[in-house]
């Protein structure tokens, strides 16, 4: 199979070369011409793609890959070379903005700073100090999660602080937690490369992460398996599709487990040093006979069987999973599933074998390492004295002001603010009117706020609308520091122009509210730009698993990007793996098999609301598209939500390819719908992206979260569809 040419990859750069932008006030011609190059990493998606951006007259004028970058090696996806045209857009955000007699008006920096200190910490003050609530993202730098963090924790005092990662990569941090005692991607892409065997779980990597196709396409004998119930991209891909049930994939994990086992295909020896629970297991999975399995996954016995085989027999095999494993209530459980198979079979830390979720925004990463949402910095923990220690000493502050637990997660913030204990917010960087499932619930708990600031690139937003106040922030090209992409390699992200009008980078933003509180000189004494920060964030890092301490921002730059851990004297250049000597991060080094079960699904499907649909994403489109749809040529290509729906029962509804829709759960409706009529999604399910504010999926989708790691299912709820009057109804 011909990956680039099936991808469109193929000519791309010829058709973007060539494609002027009138509306951004420059030709093709020009941009040929710019004036100088620098050097950056992506800023959309967690492949961490090295680029060039060629600069004239403070304008960003075009984007080329870079050459020999080890991620990429010069190759981009369609929103990589298109991303130039989203920084100079017409819906920037510019000035702060501060809503006065219900109208957003604007001010200056001054007052803004003011009121947010005065508003949160009047509430604050009214009603204790955990009545503010900070959510972010997984797309600010390094430098700038670190800094927050340290604002947050130390400097407003407040526990509740998550990000849209709890939306995303919660279930595979958790997992990864709960199997091997920290979180961390063990693998890198080199596997994707060379490992015999693939199995890519609800990771559509042909739209979410292209440029990892070229490293599956240059693993020329690999076999690659695709688990998703939809025909993806991905899956057309592969030499084998198994088309499973919804949530299925746990009876197929536990069943590949059964005949691991049963068939000896086990590495006894590393079970026996480097594992607990294996005893359990074995009991637990003995049920999950492959006539079980292929019951409750609708998949053939024989392709069940293939599968564990190919995987136990392979001399190298990875399992790579994303979203169709996170998105659910059983999530982290799932990753605990897979992570069972790598070591019951010590498919882990060796060159081709690893577990390996697949992260999905720029740096996810990032925020996971330096953060201090769901860990405290360095991956330690809330809950080990030694850790609030260390970092006490680190900080020059009394280990009392270190929270022994993290706070309420994102969701159930939004909760608590229904319920009136969270009274402020500030939201950074991500666009909950959009993408939160459930939308209605999250209004509710937005309407009951006193004070809600929103830090944006781009007004207006749906969320930026609702705002009491607007901070404009600089973007991607617009400043500078680190991301850590899916395989722990941290890229540097360069300011190629100036951000427009009043804008400042969130990292300034961070820094202006610490003066205005008054915390700078405790927490910032001294500090002017993200290398501050990263000088800062390399010692705290210094000795922990996600080690940054032997980085510069030189080095950083010159291999296009060092993988951590990089204590000094790491090398550049040789891929690194975690828990290669089959050490893990607990007490007593061993890493836990877990004994999983199947549970139904949250929201099964009824005779009222008989599909079950599935939501997702496609290549042209990011998330809420504030950055996308600035891009006519990305618009183009999809201009508009869809609804996917199989022949069989379109036919029983009567309905044909472009009719409008509506979509109707227990919780909303999606009015105006295009409908696809494809055999992309099987019988009993449906699918629509979630791109589309004007026609929102998360208008439907349900806020049943995983105990665990509270992400949301998004992947299944229960819903009708219905013929709509009109594109309105
Ligand atoms: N073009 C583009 N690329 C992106 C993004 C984007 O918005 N646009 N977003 C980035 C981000 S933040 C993320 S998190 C990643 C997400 O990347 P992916 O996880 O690849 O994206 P999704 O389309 O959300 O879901 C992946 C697949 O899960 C499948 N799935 C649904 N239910 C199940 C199930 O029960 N079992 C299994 N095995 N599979 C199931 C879906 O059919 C879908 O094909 O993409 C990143 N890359
Ligand atoms: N139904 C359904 N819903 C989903 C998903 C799904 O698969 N199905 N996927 C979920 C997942 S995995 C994710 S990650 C979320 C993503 O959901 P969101 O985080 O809401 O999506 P984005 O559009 O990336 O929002 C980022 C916001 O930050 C702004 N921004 C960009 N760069 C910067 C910056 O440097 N500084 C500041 N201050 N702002 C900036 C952008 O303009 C945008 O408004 O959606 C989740 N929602
Ligand atoms: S694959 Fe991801 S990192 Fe690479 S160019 Fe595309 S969006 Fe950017
Ligand atoms: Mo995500």
């Amino acid at each position: 199979m011909n990956w680039k040419r099936f991808l469109g990859l193929d000519n791309l750069k010829e058709q973007y070369a060539y494609s002027d932008h009138p509306r951004l006030g420059y030709t093709s011609a020009q941009r040929a011409t710019a004036d100088r190059w620098v050097k950056s990493t992506c800023g959309y998606c967690s492949v961490g793609c090295g680029m060039e951006l060629g600069v004239r007259d403070n304008r960003i004028v075009a984007v080329k890959g870079w050459d020999g970058h080890p991620v990429s090696n010069g190759k981009l996806c369609p929103k990589g070379l298109a991303e130039h045209h989203m920084v100079s857009a017409p819906n920037r955000a510019t000035e702060p903005l501060l809503r006065k007699a219900g109208k957003l008006e604007p001010v200056s920096w001054t007052e803004a700073l003011e009121t947010l200190v005065s508003r949160f910490t009047a509430a604050q003050q009214r009603h204790g100090r955990e009545a503010l609530a900070i959510i972010s993202t997984g797309q600010l730098l390094t430098e700038e999660f670190y800094t927050l963090g340290k604002l947050v924790q130390l400097g407003f005092g407040t526990r509740n602080y998550c990000g849209n990662t709890t939306l995303c990569m919660a279930s595979a941090v958790s997992g990864y937690k709960r199997s091997f005692g920290s979180d961390g991607p063990p693998g890198n892409y080199e596997d994707l490369r060379t490992a015999d065997v693939i199995l890519l779980i609800g990771a559509n990597i042909a739209d979410n992460h292209p440029i990892l196709c070229q490293h599956l396409e240059a693993n020329r004998d690999g076999y690659v398996i695709v688990a998703d119930p939809r025909v993806t991209k991905t899956a057309m891909l592969a030499d084998r599709h198994l088309a499973l049930k919804p949530r299925s994939d746990i009876a197929l994990l536990n069943g590949i487990a059964h005949i691991l086992i049963s068939e000896n295909l086990i590495d006894a020896g590393y079970i026996a040093r480097h594992t607990q629970g294996f005893q359990a297991l074995q009991e637990h999975v003995a049920a999950f006979t492959p006539d079980r399995v292929a019951l409750a996954t609708g998949l053939s016995v024989e392709a069940i069987l293939d599968t564990a085989r190919r995987y136990g027999r392979a001399r190298s095999a990875m399992i790579a999973w994303t979203m169709g494993v996170n998105h659910s209530t059983q999530g982290a459980e799932t990753v605990c599933a897979i992570n069972n198979l790598a070591l019951l079979t010590g498919k882990i830390g060796k060159p081709g074998s690893s577990p390996f979720s697949i992260t999905g925004q720029c740096n996810a990463m990032g925020t996971r390492e330096a953060g201090c949402t769901s860990s405290l910095p360095g991956y330690r923990k809330f809950e080990n004295v030694k850790h609030r220690e260390q970092l006490a000493r680190i900080w020059g502050v009394d280990v009392a002001r270190i929270p022994d637990a993290r706070g309420l997660s994102y969701p159930d913030m939004i909760n608590a603010a229904v319920d009136g204990q969270i009274k402020a917010m500030w939201i950074i960087a991500t666009n909950p009117l959009v993408s939160y499932p459930n939308q209605g619930q999250l209004r509710a708990g937005l309407r009951n706020l006193d004070f809600l600031v929103v830090q944006d690139g781009f007004h207006p937003t749906p969320t930026t609308e609702v705002a009491d106040l607007v901070l404009p922030a600089a973007i991607w090209g617009e400043k500078e520091g680190t991301y850590t992409n899916s395989e722990r390699r941290v890229g540097k992200a360069n300011a190629a122009v100036a951000p427009p009008g009043l804008a400042r980078t969130d990292f300034q933003i961070f820094l202006s509210v610490a003066r205005a509180l008054g915390c700078f000189d405790e927490l910032f004494a001294g500090w002017t730009g993200p290398a501050d920060a990263f000088h800062e964030w390399r010692e705290v890092s210094r000795g922990r698993l996600c080690d940054y301490s032997g980085m510069t921002y030189d080095a950083i730059e010159a291999h296009g990007g060092l993988q951590w851990p990089f204590p000094a004297g790491a090398s550049a250049t040789e891929n690194s793996r975690l828990y290669a000597n089959g050490h893990f991060e607990t007490p007593d080094g061993k890493a836990l098999l877990h004994t999983v079960a199947c549970d139904p699904l949250p929201e099964p499907p009824d005779d009222a609301y008989p599909f079950v649909l599935n939501t997702g994403r496609t290549v042209e489109h990011w998330h809420t598209r504030t950055k996308t749809a600035q891009v006519p040529l990305l618009e183009r290509m999809s201009p508009n939500a869809w609804l996917e729906m199989n022949p069989f029962d379109a036919r029983r509804l009567k309905l044909s390819s472009h009719d409008r829709v509506k979509v109707v759960s227990r919780r909303g409706v999606v009015h105006g719908v295009e409908l696809r009529v494809t055999e992309i999604t099987a019988p009993g399910q449906v699918f629509m992206p979630f791109h589309f504010h004007e026609t929102n999926v998360n208008e439907v989708t349900q806020d049943a979260l995983d105990p665990i790691s509270r992400e949301p299912n998004y992947k299944q709820c229960a819903v009708r569809v219905e013929r709509a009057n009109n594109a309105r109804s």
